[in-house]
């Protein structure tokens, strides 16, 4: 009777480029306790900037020991919080997608054994190799190109494993380790994500890498959902297999807790953990996208996550196996966001928000066909250098724009190129998709009204400023737990409320546009 009684929580993990964050939720999904440990602050004696040491030639790594040390302080906050480890029934988490863990030979007997009286972080201290490449190393160009040739070129790279390669996907840094530090790759007796690396300090041992997150790869063939025999030949050795160990589904229970947690933080032996998967992952499940739903962060960059019925190979961006809601999701960043609508807002409209409004209630929808392309810098999707580009109805360049066609011709051509490059992904829109947009400029209510015409979709934000990674690694660990128990959850939606609704003539204005705009794109330089 009281076991039936027992409330019942759900734990989730974020362990993002500059800090680990941890969140409680209850049976209704209601966050009831949060704590987070900023690495740069907390733990100094790392020396990270943003949570991670630049090196030479675009080199980006982080030390693993910081993010284990991170997790015992974590730990410690949380009971501050109050909360009750012998309610969480499962937990999850989510990480930085691309970063690998190079665990050391007896790592993983190190990890089978933990003592409670000791840190974590003091019986780690030897267990890994080397300091991870992180997703933001740049260091890898020649592996890319190396693999891509491999198996056949970058579209045929793109088509097995839903991406072209990309510098800081795991499969060119496990290529450039074997190339130029054979004896660190040797010493390694098992590779693991930063999402599989934090899963395995809870179940004490090296935990599988889940299907989404190993779509960051370019190892994994994303239809089969095993490893790509070819691209691993190209990335390492015979042993590569094995130091991956095989792949599992995100939705996967990967064992109870380890009994270190149980002894030293009280959980029950029972609580269980789902596997852990990358951020972006985590935050489509978070936002409960399900196919034919974007979600949309309008940050620096500006990010699209789409749920997708059937994966393409797209010639940017990338498709990957999702963890929960579709069966793949599309991850598509934009390096072109809200910096470089600040900047023209500026150039043209005087540093204000406002300002800059008027000019765009003074056009009218479709700019009377002026259509802009506006890279401050170079551009991700497409990949592109920097560029000003400001074309008529009839495909002309125009000098001198006046200030209202401009601020119309910024926002429409960023949402067009959204939607262009979501549809080559295979996004099928229909009547029950919505566009959830998060992040700061998602308060800009002409700007939302932009993307609910170019999507001829509802345009929704989410109401509390949540963290959809963070949210989403507690919600996984619910909902696994629920299917895999067969106990109900009531589990609600996340709060939204509709921002914009498509005007009924959107579909007439920017369907032809679009066409347009591809077109316009088609006459861009690539970025070499
Ligand atoms: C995605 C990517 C980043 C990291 C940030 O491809 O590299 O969004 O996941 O944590």
């Amino acid at each position: 009777m009281l076991e039936e009684k027992r409330k019942k929580t759900f734990l989730g993990f974020d362990f993002s480029t500059q800090r680990l964050k941890a969140l409680v939720i209850d049976e209704d999904y209601v966050v009831q306790q949060e704590a987070d440990v900023e690495f740069d602050v907390d733990l100094p004696e790392f020396r990270t900037s943003g949570g991670v040491i630049r090196g030479e030639g675009g080199e980006v790594t982080a030390p693993p020991l910081l993010w284990v040390k991170a997790l015992d302080m974590v730990m410690d906050k949380l009971i501050v919080e109050g909360v009750d480890f012998a309610n969480v029934e499962a937990l999850s988490g989510a990480a930085q997608q691309h970063g690998s863990v190079w665990w050391s030979k007896g790592a993983e007997a190190r990890l089978a054994s933990l003592s409670p009286e000791e840190f974590l972080h003091t019986h780690m201290a030897t267990a890994f190799v080397v300091d991870s490449p992180v997703w933001m190393d740049s260091s890898t160009s020649a592996d890319c190109r190396a693999l891509e040739e491999a198996v056949g070129g970058a579209e045929e790279l793109a088509r097995i494993t839903g991406s072209r390669a990309y510098e800081r996907f795991t499969g060119a840094q496990i290529r450039k380790m074997y190339r130029t530090r054979r004896r660190a790759y040797d010493a390694t007796e098992r590779i693991s994500l930063v999402s599989s690396f934090a899963c395995s300090l809870f179940v004490g041992k090296v935990a599988p890498i889940d299907l989404a997150d190993g779509s960051g790869m370019n190892l994994l063939d994303i239809h089969t959902k095993q490893w790509c025999a070819k691209a691993l030949k190209a990335c390492g050795d015979d042993s590569l297999a094995d130091k991956l160990g095989a792949p599992v589904a995100s939705a996967s229970l990967v064992g109870p807790v380890a009994d270190y947690f149980v002894q030293r933080y009280g959980f029950r032996p029972a609580c269980k953990v789902v596997a852990f998967t990358g951020d972006n992952c985590s935050a489509l499940a978070g936002l409960r996208l399900r196919a034919g739903s974007v979600g949309l962060s309008l940050g620096t960059s500006d990010t699209l996550l789409l749920g997708l019925r059937a994966a393409r190979a797209p010639a940017a961006g990338h498709v990957l196996v999702a963890p929960a809601g579709a069966p793949y999701m599309a991850l598509l960043c934009f390096a072109n966001g809200s910096l470089t609508r600040q900047a023209q807002r500026d150039r043209v409209a005087g540093r204000s928000w406002r300002a800059f409004d008027d000019l765009l209630q003074a056009t009218v929808r479709g700019n009377m066909g002026i259509m802009g392309i506006y890279y401050d810098t170079p551009e991700i999707v497409p990949s592109a250098a920097p560029l000003r580009r400001v074309v008529d109805g009839a495909g002309r360049a125009l000098e001198r724009p006046a200030p209202q066609f401009e601020a119309r011709a910024l926002l429409e051509g960023q949402a067009l190129a959204r939607r262009a490059h979501a549809d080559d992904t295979g996004l099928a829109l229909d009547k029950s998709s919505r566009v959830v947009a998060t992040g700061g400029a998602s308060v800009n209510k002409a700007l939302l009204q932009i993307f609910a015409d170019v999507f001829n979709t509802p345009v929704y934000v989410l109401d509390s400023h949540a963290n959809a990674a963070l949210l989403g690694a507690a919600i996984r660990a619910a909902d696994v737990w629920s299917e895999h128990t067969g106990i109900p959850l009531a589990g609600s939606e996340p709060a939204l409320s509709p921002a914009a609704q498509p005007y009924p003539d959107a579909e007439r204005i920017y369907a032809p546009m679009l066409r347009r705009y591809r077109d316009m794109l088609r006459d861009i330089p690539a970025l070499q």
